[in-house]
């Protein structure tokens, strides 16, 4: 017993999750996500099955998470729905074969839909924990993600207690839930080391139905070495930026950045750091990846405000051995806090996400390949792109070899419209579209980002559009894309149109 909880094992805790109900789980990022009750409640799904009976539940949380969670019940069938953001390749895999249905949310709307019953009730939560205090506050791990609405929601909470986190982390979390319409009043966040909130979340200890401990590290992926492609893409951006710091576009000292995930986000980041010409900056972000907490150790990033540290385990290791350094440096806060589109523009932030593929006028795909098939979700990107100061999309201009221009006439899917879409950076340079007519942002893109084996195809383009303020072929737009899908590579595309036969 911890204060009046029972102590349960995964298997007893996953027996009291029901075929059918839905699941707040904690985390952010596989970063606080709890793993051995999802591996439980796994087994049991396939025991279930095994034996002629459903068992699906639905899914809640922060953003993606590890194998233990999204990897083991997709795997088990185990999940009947699931948002608002996943990286895993096998419910991946459910989601495009229309056996599980998803949800693609923008993050920081994650907790107030589920306040506000959009999402149907809340269940169970099961919340991972450094450590609880016998009358049920809750001092959350690496992430926070919707953790505070799932605990106040949900009608049971389930704690996995994992002594992998040491109970010291107290303090390393800022937990604050706005009121809700017609209540709701401004978050009183005026630069990103404000603290707002309380470093514990407070349960109603009636709802807690037991501890599970455990002491299992995060399951956040590495990084693959930087390579010449993102050292370009990262070194374009840090340049640009410098320069726009010059020419007094960007406001002395320096703004805010919000970083995205993956490799060329850690090399923008790792750019950044090198870079003379910025000065130390600080971080309004919803994930810490690796290179950013050493920028922190060297004093190139002097607080980062955060929702999770999506950092490798050696890496997660060095903060823990150096809570002291790291405590007044950092803050970690609920994804609709971190992702917050009010503090967004209100402190002005310079947001550097990553595109799946951009279009010549700067609308931007990021979460389907080839307008069908979803690759993880928009994420918080839309939440930092809209509201930006600054918002810059990376892409490298190929994809697959060469087989794919990352750079097309009209984009697959769009997640971030032109309107919003300010900045685009290749490792062949960067398109600024600020002020620009839709015909003169097609030039700049062509010319500073795509390929060179790809530009003349998409000068092409521009010489069939049918004009207009924003020139289009409609016939021809997607040939592009066509022309990969018939053959595996968009070389050989050309604009000829085939005139119908005249009936
Ligand atoms: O597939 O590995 O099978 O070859 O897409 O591409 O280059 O590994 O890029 O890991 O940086 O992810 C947009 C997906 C980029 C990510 C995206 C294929 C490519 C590869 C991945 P393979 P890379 P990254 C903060 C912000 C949305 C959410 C977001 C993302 C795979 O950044 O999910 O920004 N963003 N959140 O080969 C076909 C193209 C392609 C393509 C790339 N045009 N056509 N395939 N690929 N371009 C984080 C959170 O919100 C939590």
């Amino acid at each position: 017993m911890i204060g009046s909880f029972p102590m349960l094992n995964a298997a007893e805790a996953a027996a009291m999750i029901e075929n059918g109900q839905t699941v707040g789980f904690s985390g952010f990022t596989p970063a606080g996500a709890p793993k051995a009750i999802p591996m439980a409640l796994a087994e049991r799904a396939i025991a279930e099955h095994q034996a002629g009976r459903e068992f699906q539940i639905g899914v809640l949380t922060g953003a993606s998470t590890g194998p233990s969670l999204d990897g083991a019940l997709s795997k088990a069938r185990a999940i009947k729905f699931r948002t608002p953001y996943q990286t895993n390749e096998d419910l991946r895999d459910r989601i495009n074969s229309g056996q599980t249905r998803f949800f693609d949310l923008h993050l920081s709307l994650m907790p107030q839909v589920t306040r506000y019953g959009f999402l149907g009730p809340v269940d169970v939560a099961v919340v991972e924990v450094a450590d609880i205090t016998a009358g049920g506050g809750l001092v959350l791990t690496s992430g926070v993600g919707v953790s505070p609405t799932f605990c106040n929601m949900a009608k049971t909470v389930i704690v996995e207690l994992n002594r992998y986190h040491p109970p010291e982390i107290l303090g390393l979390h800022d937990i604050y839930e706005p009121a809700d319409p017609p209540h709701r009043m401004q978050i009183p966040i005026y630069k990103p080391s404000d603290r707002i909130g309380s470093p514990i979340i407070r349960v109603d200890p009636h709802k807690i139905v037991g501890i599970v401990e455990t002491n299992l590290p995060d399951e956040a992926r590495g990084f693959s070495k930087v390579s010449p492609l993102t050292e370009a893409i990262g070194n374009n951006v840090a340049e640009f930026l410098a320069h726009q710091l010059v020419e007094g576009m960007i406001p002395k000292p320096f703004l805010p950045i919000q970083s995205g995930v993956g490799d060329i986000a850690n090399s923008v980041m790792g750019a950044m750091g090198r870079h003379k010409g910025i000065p130390p900056f600080e971080m309004y972000t919803e994930v810490l990846q690796d290179s950013v907490i050493d920028l922190l150790e060297q004093g190139h990033v002097t607080f980062a405000s955060s929702c999770s540290f999506t950092v490798t385990p050696d890496v997660l290791k060095r903060v823990y051995d150096n809570l002291r350094f790291f405590r007044p440096r950092v803050l970690l806060r609920p994804q609709e806090i971190s992702n917050s589109p009010e503090v967004v523009r209100r402190l002005g932030l310079i947001s550097i996400n990553t595109a799946i593929e951009v279009d010549i006028f700067g609308n931007v795909n990021s979460t389907h390949v080839m307008g069908r098939k979803l690759m993880n979700g928009i994420g918080g990107s839309g939440d930092f792109t809209r509201n930006a100061y600054l918002s810059v999309f990376t892409t490298p201009s190929t994809a697959k070899g060469g087989k794919i221009s990352t750079i097309v006439p009209l984009v697959s899917h769009v997640d971030h419209s032109e309107h919003s879409v300010q900045i685009i950076a290749s490792e062949y340079g960067v398109a600024d579209l600020r002020g620009k007519s839709p015909f003169e942002r097609a030039n700049e893109i062509i010319d500073k980002c795509a390929h060179p084996e790809y530009r003349e195809l998409l000068r092409g383009y521009l010489h069939i559009v049918e004009g207009g303020h924003t020139p289009h072929t409609l016939s021809a737009a997607f040939k592009m894309h066509e022309q990969f899908q018939r053959t595996g590579d968009m070389h050989g595309c050309t604009w000829a149109v085939q005139t119908p036969a005249l009936v």
